[in-house]
């Protein structure tokens, strides 16, 4: 009963619903409602009350839930089936564990809070709870291991499109994982890979975007590197409510168009947009080549996305996963 007196309270946005209308119309008593009201309170619902009038469900509610996202999703595959956790160590491990056990491609985990969110290279990702978008896609794509990075960078492409149709907000793109807004990380993308001899079993997309967080909920470490969409649109003078869900659905559409151009090896697309987006080409960068450090500057990207640096020693190198930064 609970998510049709929700559903109800939903379709009548702009109008008190009485807890007597309710009961009547759920052929319960009117304790029962209130206690459905407290619950939906609980998971985070803001909802009206008036004891005059009844009951109205706040069109700024930021809740997160399998429900409220099948509810915004408009893909086909991606997020089609949704494992939603309140608290977990990192939606990447789990999404690993279940794809182990044959999970479905396009299985979406995602999580209110991480209690060991991580980055690469065993780097910590600060997860806080309902502050962010901390989720991860089982994929399994029938593409050849040189091509794997280009998920990284058609997850940054859909990302940047996503943040921008949602919140008008624009974003760059840090070679190889980074969405940065005013050179500060808003995004970061984690995939990891299964491997079967010669192909790929699966791959894990996880992505964590900073939307609600202030600068105090960021460590001394991170508060001059990092930012939240919330903290941004402040700058702008922009109040506006950003919703978890709207920006899942929005990210997962855009990722989908171009996963499906990934699976078919047609990247032009993905490259011209990674261009247009790119914070990258054109600056001086640091990069780890075969464990010895270069500087040079980004000029380009390859076909199957490795970055091209000059470096200052006349070389031209090609970058598949290394650690570069501006
Ligand atoms: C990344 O690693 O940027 C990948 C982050 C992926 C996080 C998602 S959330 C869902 C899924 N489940 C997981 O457990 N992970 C994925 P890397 O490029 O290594 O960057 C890590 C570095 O970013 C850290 O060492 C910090 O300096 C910084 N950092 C940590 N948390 C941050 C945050 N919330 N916002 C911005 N920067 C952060």
């Amino acid at each position: 009963m609970k998510r049709e007196v929700l559903l109800y309270l939903k379709n009548n946005p702009h109008e008190y619903v009485s807890g007597e209308q309710l009961s009547t119309l759920f052929g319960v008593s009117r304790t029962a409602i209130w206690k459905v009201i407290n619950e939906l309170k609980r998971e985070g619902y803001i909802i009206e009350s008036s004891s005059k009038k009844g009951y109205r469900l706040s069109p700024d509610s930021d809740v997160l839930n399998s429900f409220e996202i099948s509810e915004e999703l408009k893909t086909k595959v991606l997020g089609r089936n949704i494992i939603y956790f309140d608290q977990i160590d990192s939606t990447n491990n789990y999404a690993k564990r279940i794809a182990l056990e044959g999970c479905e491609e396009g299985t979406l985990i995602v999580a209110d809070c991480q209690t060991s969110g991580r980055g690469r290279l065993g780097r910590d990702w600060n997860s806080a709870n309902k502050k962010g978008i901390w989720m991860s896609l089982v994929l399994r794509p029938d593409i050849p291991f040189e091509e794997v990075q280009m998920l990284t960078l058609a997850a940054s492409v859909a990302v940047v499109q996503a943040l921008y149709e949602v919140a008008e907000i624009k974003a760059g793109i840090k070679w190889p994982n980074d969405i940065i807004i005013n050179g500060k990380k808003v995004c970061g993308i984690l995939v990891e890979m299964n491997m079967e001899i010669e192909s790929i079993n699966f791959l894990v997309l996880g992505i964590g975007v900073n939307v609600n967080q202030q600068k105090e909920d960021f460590s001394e470490e991170l508060s001059d590197k990092a930012t939240s969409l919330k903290m941004h649109l402040e700058e702008l003078g922009i109040q506006k409510i950003l919703k978890r869900t709207q920006l899942i659905a929005a990210i997962l559409l855009k990722f989908e168009a171009i996963y499906d151009k990934v699976k078919c090896g047609d990247f032009g697309y993905i490259i011209s947009e990674w261009k247009k987006h790119s914070v990258t080409l054109g600056r001086e960068v640091s990069i780890i080549y075969k464990d010895r450090q270069y500087r040079g500057i980004a000029q380009d990207i390859t076909k199957d996305g490795k970055l091209i640096v000059k470096c200052e020693d006349g070389t031209v190198k090609e970058v598949f996963s290394g650690e570069v930064s501006v």
